[in-house]
């Protein structure tokens, strides 16, 4: 048979690479990335290139509805008309007996845009509940509420063509070489190429991006405020301030000089526990008001308690040199999934509404009842629950119904064993998905097959605001369908027939498009023709307009009074402290070969060999007072739950730190789950949890040492 190519959005990383498959007999020959294609111009990392192997046959694949009669009993496999009655009559009952907000989904930002706003249009608009969220609120909330707060909008001002004019990249909270490949790759082409480039990396861990950089500042853990707080007060101290922008664009430095000029600089040096040298070396790369400054910065700086501090910190350093709405410069939030950003344009969080409007907001709520032709009143004007409260209040009988679509919260929420017992206590869950067993699949009472990367139609916006279609040039396994097709469906026989009639995902994106007319995630002139041909970045406000590479760029913010706004953030120490009891700090993250829960990436051979399983890196001296050698299987154990790792000993962290990635889930193995240790507290305002700081002790015992793994 002949063979054929089709282009598709990477199903990894926020980077969002465009990549090429070649086809034949619906098995991938190839799988390749076009030289003059943006975003990643012919380079792919080995996640993205080694797609071909998670196609290579369907094992583990979930190819066909399953309906589990009782908990715990094997589902058998019905048809999609029996799979689609069951679950909307179960979710009318559930309805009907216990309230609207019984109800809760749980998404994901590695859903396309089309499905994120048909079930927030079903959820928000028609079931009249905000019970929506979404692992995006572990991951971009903080970021998000950062950008709000100074910008009036969410969604970064830059681009990655900003990276051939940056001459600092400060690198904060964020691993890209291993996490962001093909970014950090442009990076380095930039430091190569210009001799005054400069790579700068805050992380309590010598990472692989940190051994890349120019300076490394192995911060202590949640330090990130006082950091950027003392650079911030010492080039405040040699006049570095940009006076013409921060007197015509912001509001509140006084304010903000203020309480810099009140800070204790030896004090903010022993919270973040550093070399003073670093901040010199910093501070003069920042000294010249000639050097582009753009920051980087991803969970490090968000999955924390003060993670809204964090960003506003960081934004704040920004605005004070004037570095927004520049070539080269800005402060710019990476997306961790393919669609986050493109989630929350269509307000997939439980407080949003598309394009980035709220529902605390009358005006927008009015808006959408009038688009989506619902009563006045229909759209609830309180926030729904977030990620963690929605398990929380699974677990006290308050949700009855989760529908869980392309996320395996058994696995990836703090403090695992809550997630767990929402689940189970639930009456009905549904997961969608499309493996089969996954950790929380255990709990469904109906599985629906979902069609995955390559076998659907849609549209995903990366990192940098382009937004970019993919094609369909796989057919999925046996009956799987695309998510759209799923939700509308189900909408329709739960009586939304008129509202839900869409036969492509093309329908879906018209209609989603008109809405954000006038946003400032304007996706008015992306047609579907236009789509087809090219990627464009949003605000694109016609379908004439070439779309936008910079936002902000005549300093005009979407704050009331068009200005950006400088915070006074206060360093706050992560929530949980170590004690006598529990002495090491724990800190979580990822590889560069896995991706979260490893439902695609563990099943290919040339990924898993570098990483094959759970480690803990411990520095050498803390490992010689606690006896443990390198290679040795050791005990996490915290303040909730335990797990196992194999010890590497390594100088790359800093002592009294330990770091474990979080990609094993109980599939793997039960205990390996770093999750049963993590903390669920969470960011006051953005409600995203503190997965990077957690109390730990370790345990060596007899049992760990003879386990054969
Ligand atoms: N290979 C791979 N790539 C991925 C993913 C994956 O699973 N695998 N997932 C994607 C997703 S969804 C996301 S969100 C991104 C995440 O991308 P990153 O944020 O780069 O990933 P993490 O490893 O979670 O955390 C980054 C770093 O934060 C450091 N850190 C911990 N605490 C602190 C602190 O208090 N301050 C500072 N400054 N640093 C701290 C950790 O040591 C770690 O090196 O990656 C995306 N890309
Ligand atoms: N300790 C610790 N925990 C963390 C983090 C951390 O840094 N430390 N990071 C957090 C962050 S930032 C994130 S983003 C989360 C990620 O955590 P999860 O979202 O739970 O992780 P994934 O393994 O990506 O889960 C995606 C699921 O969707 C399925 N899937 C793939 N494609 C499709 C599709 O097209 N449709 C459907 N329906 N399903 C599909 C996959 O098979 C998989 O089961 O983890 C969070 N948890
Ligand atoms: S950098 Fe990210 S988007 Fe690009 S190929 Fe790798 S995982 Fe995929
Ligand atoms: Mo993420």
């Amino acid at each position: 048979m002949k063979s054929s190519t089709g282009k598709a959005v990477c199903p990894y990383c926020g980077v969002g690479c465009v990549i090429r498959a070649t086809v034949q007999d619906n098995k991938i020959t190839k799988i390749s990335a076009d030289d003059d294609v943006a975003p990643n111009f012919g380079m792919l990392c080995p996640k993205g290139a080694h797609l071909k192997q998670v196609f290579q046959n369907h094992d583990g694949r979930l190819a066909y509805p399953m309906i589990r009669e009782r908990k715990g009993e094997t589902p058998r496999q019905v048809s999609w008309e029996q799979a689609i009655a069951f679950t909307a009559n179960r979710l009318q009952e559930i309805r009907l007996e216990h309230g609207k907000d019984a109800l809760a989904l749980y998404g994901s930002g590695q859903l396309d845009t089309e499905t994120s706003y048909i079930f927030n249009k079903l959820f928000k608009g028609f079931l009249r509940t905000n019970n929506i969220d979404t692992n995006s609120r572990l991951c971009m909330s903080s970021a998000v509420v950062g950008y709000m707060q100074a910008f009036g909008s969410d969604g970064p001002p830059t681009c990655y063509d900003d990276i051939q004019y940056a001459d600092v990249f400060l690198i904060i909270g964020a691993n890209m070489a291993a996490n962001h490949p093909v970014l950090f790759q442009m990076i380095r082409k930039r430091r190569a190429s210009e001799p005054n480039a400069r790579i700068i990396a805050v992380d309590p861990r010598r990472t692989q991006t940190a051994e890349f950089s120019d300076v490394h500042v192995p911060l202590a853990p949640g330090s990130d405020v006082a950091f950027l707080q003392l650079i911030a007060k010492r080039l405040l101290a040699i006049g570095r301030v940009d006076r013409r922008f921060v007197q015509r664009n912001t509001e509140n430095f006084s304010a903000y000089k203020n309480h810099l000029e009140s800070l204790d600089e030896d004090t903010l040096l022993s919270i973040c526990d550093i070399h003073p040298g670093r901040i010199n070396e910093i501070v003069e790369f920042l000294s010249k008001p000639s050097n582009r400054l753009l920051t980087f910065y991803c969970q490090g700086t968000n999955q924390s308690t003060s993670g809204v501090d964090k960003n506003v910190a960081l934004i704040n350093l920004h605005l004070q040199l004037g570095e927004v709405g520049i070539r080269g410069a800005g402060p710019f939030s990476l997306t961790g999934q393919p669609n986050a950003m493109g989630g929350r344009e269509v307000g997939y969080l439980s407080h949003q509404l598309p394009g980035y409007r709220v529902v605390t907001n009358d005006m927008h709520r009015a808006y959408l009842e009038g688009a989506w032709r619902i009563p006045p009143g229909s759209i609830d004007p309180e926030p729904g629950l977030t990620a963690v409260p929605m398990f929380e209040a699974a677990e006290a009988g308050d949700v009855r119904a989760l529908w869980i679509v392309c996320t395996n919260p058994a696995v990836s929420m703090p403090d695992t064993k809550v997630s767990q017992a929402g689940l189970k206590r639930a009456d009905f869950v549904i997961v969608q998905d499309c493996y089969y067993p996954t950790e929380t699949a255990e709990y469904a009472d109906v599985l629906l097959p979902a069609a995955q990367w390559g076998e659907k139609r849609g549209t995903m916006t990366n990192s940098e605001r382009l937004v970019v279609r993919s094609d369909k040039f796989l057919d999925p396994p046996g009956e799987a369908k695309p998510d759209w097709w799923i939700f509308s469906q189900i909408a329709k026989v739960m009586g939304f027939k008129r509202d839900f009639d869409f036969h492509n995902h093309e329908e879906i994106w018209d209609e989603y498009r008109l809405l954000t007319a006038g946003t400032p995630c304007d996706q008015m002139g992306m047609t579907n023709e236009r789509l087809e041909k090219t990627s464009l970045r949003w605000p694109c406000p016609n379908p004439r307009h070439p779309g936008t590479l910079r936002r902000y760029t005549r300093r005009k913010f979407f704050t009331e009074s068009g200005k950006a706004q400088f915070k006074t953030p206060v360093y706050q120490p992560p929530d949980e402290n170590t004690d006598s009891e529990f002495p090491f700090g724990l800190t979580t993250g990822r590889v560069a070969s896995q991706w979260h829960t490893r439902t695609r990436t563990g099943k290919v051979p040339q990924l898993t060999r570098k990483d094959p399983e759970p480690f803990v890196e411990i520095h050498p001296d803390d490992a010689s007072e606690n006896e443990v050698e390198d290679g040795e299987w050791i005990y996490l154990v915290g303040r909730r739950g335990r797990c196992y790792a194999r010890a590497r000993v390594t100088d790359t962290i800093r002592r009294g730190l330990l770091f474990t990635p979080f990609h094993w889930g109980d599939l793997f193995h039960a205990e390996t789950n770093v999750n049963y240790v993590t903390n669920s507290a969470f960011d006051p305002v953005s409600k995203q949890p503190e997965l990077k700081f957690c109390a730990v002790r370790i345990e060596v015992d007899d049992v760990s040492k003879k386990r054969n793994w």
